[in-house]
């Protein structure tokens, strides 16, 4: 199913003149605040975030799964819900591949069909935390970790692969995400651990085209429970540098302890121009993969303020690949998508509202009262309007949830579908 250009405009129809008063009334006010609204608009419009392609299917636990129907079974159904996503919200401009789960069939088909939909390919996932049907070796005691050369060797392949196969499609980024630990002390040597995923990323690294980025992801826990080889920023900064200057560490914000300071982490990496990649979701325990804002929106507010700040003065970092990474299986994964695309934009407009000249001069008064008067103004104003002016100027929907519903999409995707679909992923 496509959403037409026409049942945009008329669904935008009727809520027009309300998006036209509440819009003119915020954008005076911004406007004598000093801000420039058409480029905080034309940036909101700019911004565009990956969809996993293993998001499109509602997740399940280990407990069990519940389907939502009418889910993608194809790698062409995934890249056409990732365009009725882009059409609605104008934000969903890339797809995130996942390796093997995605592998095309017809290259050049799949590429124009992204295209059409005007989505690009963005980082490739790789897989070795699951075993592969007729593969040599398990992944059962790791993989780029493992003491086991052969399998080190086998999950190494499996990484070149995933990047031949991105290139084909236009990627210029490999996502690195290991599941490798111990779930008991003892079981592994943190050194020798550690040591062979360097030596395995560097033989990755150089099969690495030349404009592409590696990027390194890291994780506290699970399924390790004990340790996980790339436990933190510094691990997975360690492994980055040992590598070189294409590769990166990513941030998922699910993956921290407890209270960490994330908007710490990701303004450091980016004045050593070490952040590659962002992976978006919220939790209140652990790598909840919650919707995006649903628990912590102003800790999300504070990370897109030094991400705002790295990106006006950090010309060492690259442009971040971004990417969703969440899912739940009580929700419409689609409508669940909506949501935290909407929760992106909005802290990210926020963050633009933040005036840096006077955050900077108070800072250097050491008056903290007022440093803080600037970050939650900024925080407490309703830029929803901004956000409705940026779709529409792009020819996205108003609401893209009201629309989402009022076009029936999910019960179109039942009908062309049917029912027992199984989504592949996790
Ligand atoms: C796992 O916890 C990580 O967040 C990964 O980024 C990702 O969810 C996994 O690779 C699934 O493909
Ligand atoms: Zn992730
Ligand atoms: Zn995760
Ligand atoms: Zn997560």
């Amino acid at each position: 199913m496509k959403i037409q250009k026409e049942q945009i405009s008329d669904y935008n129809k009727k809520g027009l003149e309300n998006h036209n008063d509440n819009f003119d009334f915020l954008s005076n006010k911004l406007s004598g605040n000093g801000h420039n609204v058409s480029d905080i608009v034309s940036k909101l419009a700019e911004f565009q975030v990956a969809i996993p392609s293993w998001a499109l299917g509602a997740g399940g636990t280990r407990f069990g799964r519940f389907s939502f129907y009418g889910e993608p079974s194809t790698l062409e159904q995934k890249i056409d819900d990732v365009g009725i996503l882009h059409s609605l919200t104008q934000t969903a401009g890339a797809v995130s591949l996942h390796i093997p789960w995605d592998i095309p069939t017809d290259y050049a088909a799949i590429k124009e069909q992204a295209d059409a939909l005007n989505i690009k390919f963005d980082a490739v996932n790789s897989n070795t935390f699951q075993d592969q049907k007729d593969a040599a070796e398990t992944y059962k005691y790791g993989s780029l970790s493992n003491v086991s050369k052969a399998v080190r060797e086998q999950a190494i392949q499996h990484n070149l692969d995933v990047i031949k196969i991105g290139d084909k499609l236009g990627s210029k980024a490999l996502t690195v995400w290991l599941a490798d630990g111990s779930s008991f002390p003892g079981q592994n040597n943190f050194q020798t651990a550690f040591q062979n995923t360097q030596d395995s990323l560097i033989d990755i690294y150089k099969g690495l085209p030349d404009d592409w980025k590696m990027l390194v992801e890291y994780k506290p826990y699970e399924p390790n429970f004990y340790s996980t080889v790339i436990q933190d920023w510094g691990a997975s900064l360690m492994l980055a540098n040992g590598c070189g200057d294409k590769a990166y560490t990513l941030v998922d914000l699910g993956h921290h302890l407890p209270n960490s300071n994330i908007e710490q982490i990701v303004s450091i990496l980016q004045l050593k121009g070490k952040l590659g990649g962002f992976h978006f979701n919220d939790s209140k325990y652990g790598d909840d993969d919650l919707t995006v804002g649903s628990i912590k929106p102003y800790a999300l507010f504070l990370i897109f303020n030094e991400l705002v700040y790295g990106m006006e003065n950090n010309p060492q970092n690259p442009d971040l690949a971004w990417m969703i990474d969440a899912s739940h299986n009580i929700k419409d994964p689609l409508e669940d998508l909506i949501q935290s695309l909407e929760a992106i934009q909005e802290a990210y407009a926020k963050a633009l509202l933040i005036d840096q000249k006077a955050l900077k001069a108070a800072q250097l008064d050491n008056d903290v009262v007022k440093c803080q008067e600037i970050l939650q103004g900024a925080y407490r104003t309703d830029v929803r309007p901004l956000l409705e002016k940026a779709r529409l100027n792009k020819g996205g929907v108003l609401s893209p949830i009201n629309a989402y519903r009022s076009l029936d999409v999910r019960a179109s995707l039942i009908k062309e579908r049917g029912k027992n679909t199984v989504a592949t992923g996790l």
